[in-house]
């Protein structure tokens, strides 16, 4: 195992985290963004199973798709970018029609995060530290925030997220990775196959704002726990996945039945990736909105490119009863792991 570190346009590093297996993961400091994931097919052939920009330029210039960024304060949409916490409102930045996106503008994925790489006889990683100031964005608390991705010889990806804050505020951190299956971008991921251990998921209006309401998968495309291919949901005609703009960008509550909390698979690679989480949900995103002709590292963007595993709290919690709550008390630990593994199937 090794670390390689790279000069980025003078400003930023590259971490290239690396295990025995040939497994490889890069990290820059710049939004804790995973640039590249290289793991091999079912031919021990390598591909990135990650969308990245050719162009390092380009991840400060559009970074309005979060490219394997860490995402905060709060991850997903905020109704009316405002909340109230013990009776005190606090607004945000609007940076989404009127309302907040990914925390807003000057998020958790545009800073420069301090960087400490570490080894040890089972793993590899590195760790990032960033301070967000008591006000900042209009969010209360002064926090500090430790994420830390490690790799190891399983193939396994952790990312660990801790954190404490001076204030009781809003807290719900994520990454934003664009997994793709096929390796190097050879087909969108209409095909594949994705298992997700949730009997509910959280209705959205035209806007992509939480009604407030569950909505059981039951006879519907969001039925997850048998496995589905996700094309299924891109040609579904119901009033769900067409408001997400053909696809799915909705928050799945897990039920804690199945081994894994979602299975992603691939079956002309014979890739999968499983996901295990201690986080109550995610939002599953298909890039169905994804604009056409950014230039990724191996080709053009286009819709459907990449699936997004974004486990989370729901924010949906700070003006709905009954979402898993993204408050955290003032000096309180927030305390919460994704793990991906990749493999092949049998
Ligand atoms: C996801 C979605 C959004 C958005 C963004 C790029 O997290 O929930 O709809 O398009 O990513």
């Amino acid at each position: 195992m090794r670390i390689d570190i790279k000069d980025i346009l003078g400003k930023w590093k590259e971490y290239t985290l690396f295990n025995d297996m040939g497994m490889t993961v890069s990290v820059l400091d710049y939004g804790g963004i995973i640039t590249e994931i290289m793991v091999p097919d079912r031919n021990g052939k390598f591909g990135n199973v990650v969308l990245g920009f050719k162009n390092y330029t380009e991840y400060e210039q559009n970074h309005s798709n979060y490219f394997g960024a860490i995402i905060g304060r709060v991850a997903g949409r905020i109704e009316d970018a405002s909340f109230e916490i013990n009776n005190q409102p606090y607004h945000l930045e609007a940076n989404e029609g009127h309302h907040q996106l990914h925390g807003g503008s000057k998020g958790f994925h545009q800073v420069k995060w301090s960087v400490t790489p570490f080894q040890n006889k089972k793993a590899v990683g590195i760790r990032l530290d960033h301070k967000s100031i008591d006000g900042e964005g209009g969010y209360p608390g002064n926090i500090d925030i430790t994420v830390t991705y490690t790799l190891t010889n399983d193939n396994k990806l952790t990312l660990e997220y801790s954190a404490t804050s001076d204030k009781t505020t809003a807290l719900a951190l994520t990454n934003h990775s664009y997994f793709n299956l096929n390796g190097d971008l050879k087909n969108t991921v209409e095909n594949h196959h994705v298992t997700i251990d949730s009997g509910h998921f959280v209705e959205l209006n035209q806007e992509l704002i939480p009604t407030g309401r569950l909505i059981s998968v039951d006879e519907t495309s969001f039925d997850f726990r048998g496995g589905r291919l996700l094309k299924e949901g891109f040609e579904d005609v119901s009033v769900q996945n067409k408001i997400a703009g053909k696809g799915y960008d909705h928050y799945f509550v897990f039920d804690h039945h199945l081994e894994n909390n979602a299975v992603v698979q691939e079956s002309s690679s014979g890739r999968i990736m499983t996901m295990k989480t201690d986080q109550p949900g995610m939002v599953m995103y298909t890039s169905n909105t994804l604009m056409d002709g950014l230039e990724l590292k191996e080709g053009p963007s286009r819709r459907y490119l990449g699936v997004c595993l974004e486990t989370q709290s729901s924010p949906a919690s700070l003006h709905h009863e009954g979402f898993p709550s993204v408050i955290l008390p003032a000096g309180e630990c927030y305390q919460k792991q994704t793990v991906f593994t990749f493999g092949l199937q049998s």
